[in-house]
């Protein structure tokens, strides 16, 4: 090898001072993607270059070879990613880079929003910023959430087509605060300043009391998956909506690991609720809680629980609860809280371990605000009956047992008060079409849904989360590739196929083949004598084989692992079958019934678990599927939230976190097919309806659609333009679709303007 001296080197430097160029990764980091950098030339005459995350690197013999020329679309940035010149991964993720720092956190992949959270309020969000994005095409403004809501509701207009927007991220990348300002956006500008938008933006701070809780990765985590279906009428005005909810975490009203919080609601409640009240459900502080107090947080930095609590209780009275009914949920509230602090004492009858309830005021005040028999109360929780040849025993629970027997039924209070309030909200915000108006009701959904997990450990609820969102990235896949490539083919378009990472198999496996693992899950759940570990074994003899699938690494192993499109996920088996079971003890199910308190017989009503046939498992499968086909008829929007760091900082940008998310979101590809796709297309007799505006007047009333398509693409587009006619349909980029819009307005405005010259012409 040839040793250069520093003399010799900044000749062969053919960068100047100033000049971005690529540095390939000096370190040894896994990820080995090319950092960005700007060439300073430092007076002693060696070569400095600083890297994207500000760090500096002496630019030697050794290391020449590492720098390379960087593409000037990259240098500057571009507002649509499919136009980067080093279309790679480096490329994507400095340009999102250099924008972040800009403030500019936004970012197209063709009609794909990239949305990156800046952690910090930007004024972006106005009134004025409402107006200037309403009626705008794609592209014609920088690129922003408004931009993608307002496409959405012309597309809704226009096509006399559904829509739906897929919001997707990691938690605390900011899906919740984008479906926020896109129904905020909708309710400006297609609505009357009315009643019912107020109440479909109200029912947000109480979902969010009752669903959101403080995690250590993000300070208002929504713990669970939620649909908003927003309805418009014929003249497209908001006329209602609809919200589904999917698969609460109820866990956490008993537990919090540390640094996180039970929900919002029992925080708002003990600090923003009068004395009196709390007087009357003896209420104390959130410190006096034992489940409030798992996660050693009981306060939220940037939150005012008080002025949360007075803000549920106006979006309650919006959506038309009661003042009794307020009361009613503040009592089962207060009495979980007092559930929470009995104790059990060990006891021994007939030498089997039992447990005794221990006095104390909050066991009576519980006994109260439930308003069961204390006699009973304590009966039920420290004994587990079971039906043998149809007769009741009853088995005495021991201490441990007794406590887990507590947290099932408050955990059952807690999901079915949710449930309920879920209903009461759609209860004021929906209303079903009336049987003429059906055909002309349209709509705009939006899918705000818990992001992929990967923690330390992994349980049922994480598996069934990555399921969910192993769906919604198959939808994504089809939507993007599968889909579009078929209709290249179908229709004649010359196309070179794109390989893409299709995570069908994963979905397979999880849901879709005959014995898949959540259908084994549920098998087994309904065999009396099914057990985690008889369940991992069917699990193994079914799926061993599967690339898809980790076996545990011995017998004596609980854990499995899947792999997901976003990594392998280790799930810790113990504890699946009771998870999916979802059942309450039949004892806890007759003290609800015989309680005197009507709200808690209401909130558990029609459910008698003991009865149900269903699973969780099965339950949550089945309304993912009926979520699947819903989207399916829609035309769907896709937004990526970006997670910027772990720290909740603003302008701190994680390169490595976000390189990782890119690529499981399947970013990448997705870019590539963009630039190489026609993601437009209409068949030739919409696009002459549309268009034809455009057209002399003698070619107005032609026949033949498709030679006056191709006429108006050739003289709106050009004819060299990357357009393609194929057989019923003809396919245009992203842009091309703003271009005719735009020329569209414009030959409307020339002929409203031709007409009242004439009319005036006429008097
Ligand atoms: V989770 O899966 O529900 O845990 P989300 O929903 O993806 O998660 P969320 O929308 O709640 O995240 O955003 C997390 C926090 O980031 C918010 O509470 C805001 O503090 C911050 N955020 C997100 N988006 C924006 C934004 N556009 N502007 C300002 C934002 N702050
Ligand atoms: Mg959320």
């Amino acid at each position: 090898s040839i040793i250069l001296s520093e003399d010799t080197l900044l000749p062969l430097f053919q960068y100047c001072f100033g000049d971005h160029v690529w540095l390939e990764s000096l370190s040894n980091s896994e990820l080995n993607v090319p950092i960005g950098a700007v060439v300073k030339i430092s007076d002693s005459g060696q070569i400095l270059v600083e890297d994207d995350e500000g760090k500096e690197h002496w630019i030697t013999a050794r290391n020449i070879s590492a720098v390379h020329p960087m593409h000037p679309t990259s240098a500057q940035g571009v507002e649509d990613m499919i136009l980067l010149g080093d279309l790679n991964e480096a490329g994507i993720v400095h340009n999102l880079l250099i924008r972040h720092q800009e403030h500019k956190i936004y970012t197209y992949t063709g009609s794909i929003l990239v949305a990156v959270n800046p952690y910090q309020v930007l004024p972006l969000y106005t009134v004025e910023q409402i107006q200037l994005y309403s009626n705008k095409r794609i592209g014609e403004l920088p690129p922003h959430v408004f931009a993608i809501a307002d496409n959405c509701y012309f597309n809704m207009k226009r096509n006399k087509r559904d829509q739906c927007c897929v919001i997707s991220g990691e938690s605390g990348a900011g899906k919740t605060e984008s479906t926020k300002l896109i129904l905020q956006f909708l309710a400006a500008i297609s609505g009357q300043h009315s009643w019912i938008e107020q109440q479909i933006l109200e029912a947000n701070p109480i979902l969010e009391a009752f669903g959101n809780a403080k995690t250590i990765r993000n300070d208002n985590s929504s713990r669970f998956g939620k649909y908003i279906d927003i309805h418009f009428n014929r003249s497209s005005v908001i006329e209602g909506a609809r919200i589904e909810q999917f698969l609460l975490e109820k866990s956490r009203v008993c537990r919090q690991a540390l640094e996180e919080r039970n929900y919002h609601i029992f925080y708002c409640m003990l600090m923003g609720m009068n004395l009196e009240q709390k007087k009357m459900l003896n209420l104390g502080t959130a410190s006096e809680y034992t489940y409030l107090t798992m996660g050693d947080c009981t306060s939220c930095d940037g939150r005012n629980d008080a002025k949360e609590y007075a803000h549920v209780r106006s979006a309650m009275k919006v959506l038309m609860f009661s003042d009794s009914e307020h009361w009613d949920i503040s009592k089962l509230l207060a009495a979980i809280l007092h559930l929470g602090n009995v104790e059990f004492e060990a006891a021994v009858y007939d030498n089997l371990d039992c447990s005794d309830v221990l006095d104390s005021s909050h066991f009576s005040v519980a006994t109260k605000l439930l308003e069961v028999d204390s006699g009973e109360l304590k009966n039920s929780l420290t004994n587990h009956s079971i039906i043998i040849r149809g007769e009741s025993v009853s088995m005495p629970l021991s201490v441990a047992q007794a406590a887990d027997g507590r947290d099932a039924f408050v955990k059952g209070i807690y999901g079915h008060l949710f449930l309920w309030i879920v209903n009461k909200i759609n209860a004021a915000i929906f209303s079903p079409p009336s049987q003429d108006s059906k055909s002309l009701r349209r709509s705009i959904g939006l899918l705000d849904i818990f992001g992929f997990e990967n923690f330390n450990t992994n349980s049922f609820e994480q598996l069934c989360i990555n399921f969910a969102n192993e769906h919604l990235q198959q939808f994504f896949v089809r939507h993007v590739f599968k889909l579009e490539q078929e209709e290249y083919l179908a229709e004649h378009i010359s196309w070179s196929h794109i390989d893409f990472t299709d995570n069908h198999q994963a979905l397979e496996v999880i849901a879709l083949k005959p014995m898949n693992i959540v259908s084994l899950i549920d098998e087994e759940s309904k065999f009396p004598k099914g057990t985690d570990a008889t369940l991992l074994n069917k699990i193994n003899s079914h799926h061993g084989k599967s690339k898809v699938y980790i076996p545990p690494r011995s017998v004596h192993d609980t854990k499995f692992g899947i792999n997901h499109f976003a990594g392998i996920v280790y799930y810790q088996s113990k504890g699946f079958l009771e998870k999916n079971r979802d059942m309450l003890s039949s004892n806890i199910m007759q003290l609800v019934y015989s309680s005197k308190n009507k709200f808690l017989r209401q909130i558990f009503q029609g459910s008698d678990t003991t009865k149900r046939l269903s699973t969780l498992g099965g339950q949550f499968k089945q309304s993912l599927e009926q979520l699947m086909k819903i989207l399916g008829s829609c035309q769907p929007y896709f937004i990526r939230c970006i997670k910027p760091n772990d720290y909740k900082k603003p302008l701190l940008f994680d390169r490595e976190l976000c390189i990782r998310q890119l690529r499981y979101s399947g970013m990448m590809e997705t870019i590539r097919i963009r630039k190489a796709g026609y993601p437009m297309r209409y068949s030739f007799a919409e696009f002459f309806e549309r268009y034809r505006v455009m057209l002399p007047m003698s070619a107005r009333e032609q026949d033949d659609a498709r030679r006056c398509c191709i006429y108006i693409s050739e003289v709106i587009l050009g004819k060299d333009e990357d357009w393609k006619i194929g057989r019923t349909k003809i396919f245009l980029k992203d842009y091309h679709d703003m271009v005719l819009e735009v020329q569209r307005d414009k030959a409307l405005t020339e002929k409203a303007i031709l007409i009242q010259k004439v009319l005036r012409g006429f008097k």
